[in-house]
């Protein structure tokens, strides 16, 4: 008989609240205290010499890319390079001198790791060498690269059909790690290629692609200084993309206007001190947002509705509102649009939406007047069950003024992981695309697989129910990231095998399957023996990035070459790709993406210096590809909210000092939260109704289809939030997303609409 493994899913920590400090939120986001946290953060975990070393080497033309968020560099860099606090402390994370090396396993079990929080897991550092948990231990214990790669090989050669395996992808990969992999899955013939995606902008993309023939953004980061208008509805900035406000400045000095849309007054989109300049260092700073629109939690699409009626009469009453040689010449539903918007009175979409009357006229006067326009969007619109049709109705509203393939306006859907869109660009996608499979065939000579891969949700249901028995992840945190986080760690636990490229140890590593392998990899900043690599921001500029750091640990290997030891071990010897080439030599990969995909010409040539931009049809307003040759208007519905009289919508959202399911600290500035993420955010007279006491100990609920979900001892804090509507951390509060609730046509789960209760704890003080 083997050991039995007793692992915490979801570990609180202390729930003693001792630390917790609640104050005002902050009014502004930068100035001193961002420049301040940031070096505290890097000088902490990487010493201060090595820390003015690694920022003097970020974002500069022969450096690396930030491992931060998709926001992209200014063609022309500064000569301090462009960093924000948030992307010096994922360096941070990455240079941290911690180990978790082979003493640190011997020390700790398994079980053991499995009780510390998500934040002490992270702290423990880099890993440094391959790793293996057998099934019959409770320790991980070093195992040779030979060995690690042999044994993934054999557990897949085991399956009875190569559609038993999932191959997750994070969206740090960079193009050329992201390419091999998914060639080596076609090649091991399935598209189960889930990735981060799934959970992230999938909406977006779908809505994109049917309304406007890509699922990108159209809009490159010049069009910021070009436009009268930009509008950031679900989206965080100050937080999660704060190089953003520097773009948002400019549009400002220029005489632009911006206009926010998000149940939260958020701090980052008041007022910004840009760190860079003199006077944002000792002046009052730039105001940014002019029209704060406080939306109820997902009530966008009645919000719009109402915006666009309002234009229409206007433009009916003979105002220059829309451009309807645009509209002629280009779209396609108009009149069905037009129509549409009459079914519903304004009177009752201004109750949804619960916008304040006179902010929505101040938005629809600037909207009414001006045509270069700017949406930016991400997380608070994409993460619904009807996130979709959120993001048609954003690009509804561009159509009618024209606003998409001309400077300084179209769509900006956010992105999230810094290469998240270019592992979609090269290949990592669930669905079969018949170009990149015929191109594929002709390059490489094998057949890819035509049956449709699984995404995230699915893959998940499919581990559950033990259809998927082996699972490799190329980064990410898998378990914590994902829905309904119990119901993945059994997912997980019930897999063969579960094999993790990774940087950092993550709970996914502790709620492994019976055989669970850990392959260390080199980080952005890391020297890969003088190679570099490329990456696509979010405005589809593909360029270089090079580490010039010395890495980790001796014993790291670059992520192709992991993807192509695990291919060669697979394929063996004598297979008609050169797997061990590709992985030595990312040249050759290049070379294989110009020839498989359009747009890579003279790839490793073009990407230098500040690199290329990838071909993008909204951007030249060409909508051939779609059904008649022109954009297409949508017609949207309301989501369907029912909400009990004791029942709330809560919203799951990043704090300050996180990325993602990495914990860097436990506080949220500039929401006004120290020492604390157990907390959650909840309208004041919503409390005094329902008896509940500021910092009151609670417990969240929620029964979806009868069944029960419960986050623990979380303390609620009265804040500036619609009524009805809640907000707090993830990863902590995954457990209430119920894996079988997620986005129509995207899947992408519903991780901003969680219905809840509130249950007192008895012991609560
Ligand atoms: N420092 C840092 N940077 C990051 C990340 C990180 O964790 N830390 N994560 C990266 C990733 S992967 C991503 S995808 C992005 C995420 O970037 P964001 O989408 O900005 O991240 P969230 O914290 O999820 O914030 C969602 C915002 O939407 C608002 N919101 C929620 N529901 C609604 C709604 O129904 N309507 C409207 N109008 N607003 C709503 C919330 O109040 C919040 O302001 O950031 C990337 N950058
Ligand atoms: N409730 C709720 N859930 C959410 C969200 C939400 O808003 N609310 N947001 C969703 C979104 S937008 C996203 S994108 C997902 C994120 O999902 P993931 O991308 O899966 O999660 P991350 O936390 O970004 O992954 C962190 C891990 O990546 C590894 N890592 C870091 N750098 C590298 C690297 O360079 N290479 C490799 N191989 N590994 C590396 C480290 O081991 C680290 O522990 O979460 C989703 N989940
Ligand atoms: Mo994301």
């Amino acid at each position: 008989m083997g050991a039995i493994l007793k692992r915490n899913i979801s570990a609180t920590g202390d729930t003693s609240f001792a630390d917790l400090e609640v104050s005002e939120p902050s009014d502004y986001a930068a100035g001193i205290p961002a420049v301040k946290v940031a070096l505290e953060h890097l000088s902490k975990e990487s010493g201060l010499f090595r820390s003015i070393k690694t920022l003097s080497r970020m974002n500069q033309k022969d450096g690396f890319d930030c491992p931060g968020c998709a926001w992209p560099d200014p063609d022309k860099p500064s000569k301090l390079g462009e960093y924000c606090e948030n992307g010096v402390k994922a360096i941070a994370e990455e240079t941290t001198f911690e180990r978790v090396d082979r003493d640190f396993f011997k020390r700790y079990s398994v079980e053991e790791i499995s009780n510390w929080t998500d934040y002490e897991i992270g702290k423990s550092g880099r890993i440094t060498e391959p790793f293996i948990l057998r099934p019959d231990s409770l320790h991980y214990k070093p195992v040779s690269w030979n060995e690690a790669f042999e044994t993934i090989a054999s557990h897949l050669k085991n399956l009875d059909y190569p559609d038993e395996a999932i191959f997750y992808t994070s969206g740090r990969s960079s193009n050329e790690a992201a390419f091999l992999y998914g060639l080596f899955v076609r090649a091991f013939g399935t598209n189960n290629m889930p990735d981060c995606s799934n959970m992230c902008h999938e909406s977006s993309g779908v809505a994109l692609s049917e309304t406007l023939g890509i699922g990108k953004g159209s809009v490159v980061l010049d069009d910021f200084e070009a436009a009268e208008v930009v509008m950031i509805i679900g989206q965080n900035p100050g937080t999660n993309h704060p190089r953003m406000l520097s773009a948002l400045q400019k549009c400002k000095e220029n005489g632009g206007s911006v206009i926010t849309v998000n149940p939260l007054s958020e701090s980052g989109l008041n007022r910004f001190k840009n760190p860079q300049e003199v006077k944002g260092i000792f002046g009052k700073g730039t105001t940014l947002t002019d029209v704060f629109l406080q939306v109820k939690i997902n009530q966008d699409v009645a919000l719009l509705k109402l915006i666009m009626k309002r234009l229409a009469q206007r433009d009916k009453d003979g105002e220059k509102v829309f451009d309807h040689t645009f509209i002629a010449e280009k779209t396609h539903g108009y009149d069905e649009l037009m129509k549409s918007l009459e079914d519903f009175e304004d009177h009752e979409l201004l109750e949804i939406c619960g916008v304040d009357p006179k902010e929505i006229d101040k938005a629809v006067d600037i909207l009414a007047t001006k045509s270069r326009i700017i949406i930016c969007w991400a997380m608070g619109l994409t993460q619904h069950k009807n996130g979709v049709e959120n993001i048609k109705e954003c690009v509804n509203l561009l159509l009618l003024k024209g606003s998409i393939g001309k400077k300084g306006a179209g769509t900006c859907p956010v992105r999230g992981h810094s290469n998240v869109q270019g592992d979609r660009t090269v290949g990592i996608m669930h669905h079969v695309s018949k170009p990149l499979n015929k191109a594929i065939k002709a390059e490489f000579n094998f057949d890819p697989p035509e049956k449709e891969g699984l995404d995230t949700v699915n893959c998940i249901q499919a581990m559950h129910k033990g259809d998927a028995k082996v699972f490799v992840a190329l980064g990410g945190n898998f378990v914590s990231a994902a829905s309904d986080t119990h119901y993945t760690a059994a997912a997980l636990e019930n897999c063969e095998l579960t094999v993790s490229v990774s940087t950092k140890l993550n709970r996914t590593h502790l709620t492994a399957g019976k055989t669970s392998i850990i392959l260390p990899t080199l980080g952005r900043t890391e020297q890969d023996g003088g190679r570099l690599v490329t990456v696509e921001n979010s405005m589809g500029k593909v360029h270089q990035s090079k580490g010039k750091l010395k890495p980790a640990s001796e014993f790291l290997k670059s992520e192709p070459e992991i993807v192509a030891g695990i291919a060669a071990a697979y394929f063996g010897k004598n297979h008609s790709i050169d797997w061990h080439e590709m992985g030595v030599n990312y040249a050759l990969i290049r070379e294989k993406i110009t020839n498989v995909l359009n747009g890579f010409k003279d790839y490793s040539n073009r990407s230098k210096g500040t690199g290329f931009y990838l071909p993008n049809n909204a951007r030249e307003a060409d909508f051939t590809k779609l059904p008649g040759g022109k954009a297409q208007f949508s017609v949207c519905s309301l989501p369907d909210i029912q909400l009990q009289q004791d029942e709330f919508v809560l919203m799951t959202v990043r704090s300050h000092d996180q990325f993602n399911t990495t914990i860097y600290g436990m506080n949220d500035r500039y929401r006004g939260i120290h020492g604390e993420r157990r907390v959650v955010f909840m309208n004041k007279e919503d409390m005094a109704e329902m008896g509940f006491k500021p910092q009151e100990v609670v417990d969240l609920v929620s029964t979806y289809n009868g069944k029960e979900r419960r986050a623990e001892n979380f303390k609620l804090v009265p804040y500036d939030i619609p009524s009805k509507n809640l907000c707090a951390y993830f990863p902590e509060t995954n457990v209430l997303v119920p894996i079988d609730l997620y986005a129509d046509k995207s899947n992408t789960p519903v991780s901003k609409s969680i219905v809840v209760k509130i249950h007192p704890v008895s012991n609560s003080f």
